[in-house]
């Protein structure tokens, strides 16, 4: 059984990540197979608990203030309209709730408080719910676990280098800190990035390294692929091609084996056969809806009847826990 490390050196890394790819996927499945029911996908759903208007340079958002984009600025919503969305993400088959909000920080206000009211009501229906509203302090992620949130999503992006080039207004460090809050307040961390932004392999690199030398792993392990959308500094970029995707959803699923791995942003334009492999390199989760915060994702009968054809089936939720008990 491959051991669960948190002591990877960058080379080590660097080794597996070039592996010839089949080799790669081969021995990705491998580690999958130990640690996780291939058979088994999570899906999880999202919303835009806030859209648009976020003071942040974030290059690849659509939601940064900073870039005329189509996408408007709307103010935080109502209760009732999140419990409706969740209800109908419950019907389709989603486990996870993840709301997200285009704040730079979570600030202790009324606002706050209503996330916290929804954080409840989606908990109670037997969800697990994921928050996504920038950064935040201990005290704020403890009151977040006290409302019934099981999971944070704070993705680190990129290596440190090229953070810097995409974003100028909050620091890796500031990531880094936040990441530390959520695990003080005991809440399961999903963290990830994005690639084909302009990266270079050294720099999927340094994201990869420094996932895996967290003192623990996150749970969930989100891989992007840019979503190049029209006014962003990132317009026209060519996708991310199935490749590089395999071979860093593999490497992340060698080097954490007991994380979810998550087909994330990207997959909306995949065949079925490309998705294919990024299951067998080691992904086990997607998000499925029809939007992902703001751009479109797969259809819904689209991703059954993958799910169906594949052999794959939803995973349960707080499985983890679960299997804790039993
Ligand atoms: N504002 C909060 C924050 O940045 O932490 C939460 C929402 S933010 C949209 C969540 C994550 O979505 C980002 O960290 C980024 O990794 C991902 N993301 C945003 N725009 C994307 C795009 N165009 N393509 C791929 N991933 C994207
Ligand atoms: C993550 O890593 N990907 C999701 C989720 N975490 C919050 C967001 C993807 C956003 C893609 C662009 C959009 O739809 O606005
Ligand atoms: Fe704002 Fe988050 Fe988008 Fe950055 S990624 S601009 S913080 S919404």
């Amino acid at each position: 059984m491959s051991e669960i490390r948190t002591d990877w050196t960058k080379s080590e890394i660097e080794e597996i990540y070039n592996t010839p790819l089949m080799e790669l996927i081969y021995r990705a499945a491998t580690v999958h197979r130990e640690y996780h029911n291939t058979g088994e996908v999570q899906v999880c759903t999202l919303l835009s608990i806030k859209t648009g208007g976020c003071p942040e340079d974030c290059s690849y958002c659509p939601q940064s203030a900073l870039y005329q984009t189509e996408v408007d600025a709307e103010p935080l919503m109502q209760l009732n309209e999140v419990i409706d969305s969740a209800m109908q993400a419950k019907a389709s088959g989603s486990t996870r709730f993840c709301m997200g909000s285009a704040w730079r920080n979570a600030r202790s206000n009324k606002d706050f408080d209503r996330v916290t009211e929804m954080i409840k009501a989606v908990n109670s229906m037997g969800l697990e719910v994921c928050c996504t509203l920038g950064m935040l302090t201990e005290e704020q992620a403890l009151k977040l676990k006290q409302a019934g949130l099981y999971a944070y999503n704070h993705n680190l992006d990129s290596g440190e280098d090229f953070y810097e080039k995409i974003i100028t207004t909050r620091t890796y460090n500031d990531r880094l800190t936040t990441l530390e809050n959520v695990r003080k307040a005991n809440l399961s961390v999903c963290c990830g990035g994005i690639i084909g932004m302009g990266e270079s392999d050294g720099d999927r690199l340094d994201l990869l390294h420094t996932l895996a030398t967290l003192p623990k792993h996150p749970e969930s392990v989100p891989i992007n692929a840019l979503v190049a959308v029209k006014g962003t500094p990132m317009e026209g970029r060519e996708k991310a091609t199935v490749w590089e995707m395999v071979r860093m959803i593999a490497t992340a699923r060698i080097v954490m084996p007991a994380s979810m791995v998550r087909l994330s942003a990207g997959r909306v334009d995949m065949p079925v056969s490309e998705q294919a492999l990024c299951f067998m390199a080691g992904a086990n989760s997607i998000f499925a809806g029809e939007k992902l915060l703001t751009t479109p994702n797969n259809e819904s009968d689209q991703d059954k009847m993958m799910f169906g054809l594949l052999g794959l089936e939803p995973r349960k939720a707080f499985k983890e826990e679960l299997e804790k008990i039993s």
